[in-house]
């Protein structure tokens, strides 16, 4: 391998580290996944998916994805541990999942956004597209873009908002892109999970309403058996619920239109560490320990649509 394409989870990554890795990680692993381009960002970057799994392709899938929102850098930073954790050990811990279920993940869905955090503004929330002529604010808040509900509670009008809806649903190309890939794969998925931070919070829909789904006991039950799993390793302590009981009620998620639209039962939003001490700025030391105990939340999902 080349320097440039190695990682190892003690510092964070750009993304064209990351994508690099991935590529790496797919050639040195042929026979447990792929990656595939997917698409293309509002600035040119390309966008990567990889696909992890050694059965059938009608096997039970789950699709997973990070950094959505692009100051979030400990979500990126999980999700390629999991990868790395499945792919590296798919011939041995992990053969027995892989030829049993399929991993469809996109580590990094708002490229631009997480590059403007590298280069200019570590805070900035949003993509960087341009939707506004007489403002010149830039971005919309692709957790705000998706097409269920859009716009109807707990997002802004406003292209200057960090919480900005944009001028239609999917309006964003890279929530167009992630949107064609659930929908490629939509029949055989069971369960959807996208990670933020912070707030250690373990999410199911709502979040346009405070009505539940019909099935949420299904959605608590198991998220009830994923952090007990994930707090059983440091003890690090999660809420369940929920988003609008949990956190706050916000149409045009990601999670709501996965199983509102696409019918995925297990539809999860997880905030990740911490709960505000360091906020969007998680120290390095702290990426390690975060992954691995999401990991043990995760391996619970993953067995359970296994045994399904
Ligand atoms: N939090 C999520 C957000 O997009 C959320 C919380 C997710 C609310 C899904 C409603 C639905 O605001 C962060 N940290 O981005
Ligand atoms: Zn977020």
């Amino acid at each position: 391998d080349s320097f440039s394409t190695r990682i190892d989870w003690t510092d964070y990554y750009d993304y064209d580290q990351i994508t690099g890795w991935l590529d790496s990680l797919a050639t040195d692993y042929p026979s447990v996944c792929k990656t595939e381009d997917v698409g293309t960002t509002y600035e040119g970057r390309t966008m990567k998916l990889i696909t992890i799994g050694t059965g059938a392709a009608d096997n039970p899938g789950i699709f997973i994805d990070g950094g959505i929102h692009a100051r979030e850098w400990i979500s990126p930073a999980t999700v390629t541990y999991m990868i790395n954790e499945l792919v590296t050990k798919g011939s041995g811990e992990f053969s027995e999942l892989l030829s049993k279920v399929n991993f469809y993940v996109m580590p990094s869905i708002n490229p631009d956004g997480y590059q403007y955090t590298w280069t200019n503004d570590r805070l900035w929330r949003k993509t960087r597209s341009d939707t506004d002529s007489s403002f010149g604010c830039k971005g919309v808040d692709p957790n705000r873009n998706w097409g269920f509900h859009w716009n109807e509670v707990g997002a802004s009008s406003s292209p200057c908002s960090d919480i900005y809806a944009g001028p239609e649903p999917f309006s964003e190309v890279e929530m167009q892109v992630v949107r064609d890939q659930v929908n490629r794969f939509a029949p055989t998925l069971q369960a959807y999970l996208t990670f933020h931070s912070y707030s250690q919070l373990w999410m199911y829909p709502w979040g346009f309403t405070s009505d539940l789904p019909d099935d949420w006991q299904d959605m608590d039950n198991l998220a009830q058996n994923a952090v007990t799993a994930l707090t059983s390793l440091y003890g690090t302590r999660y809420e369940i619920g929920s988003s609008t009981n949990t956190i706050y009620a916000a149409a045009g998620g990601s999670d709501d239109w996965v199983k509102g639209v696409a019918g995925v039962k297990y539809a999860y939003t997880v905030e990740l560490r911490d709960t505000g001490s360091y906020g969007f700025l998680l120290p390095t030391n702290q990426i390690i320990p975060t992954a691995e105990e999401t990991f043990e939340g995760v391996k619970v999902v993953a067995d359970f649509i296994m045994n399904n």
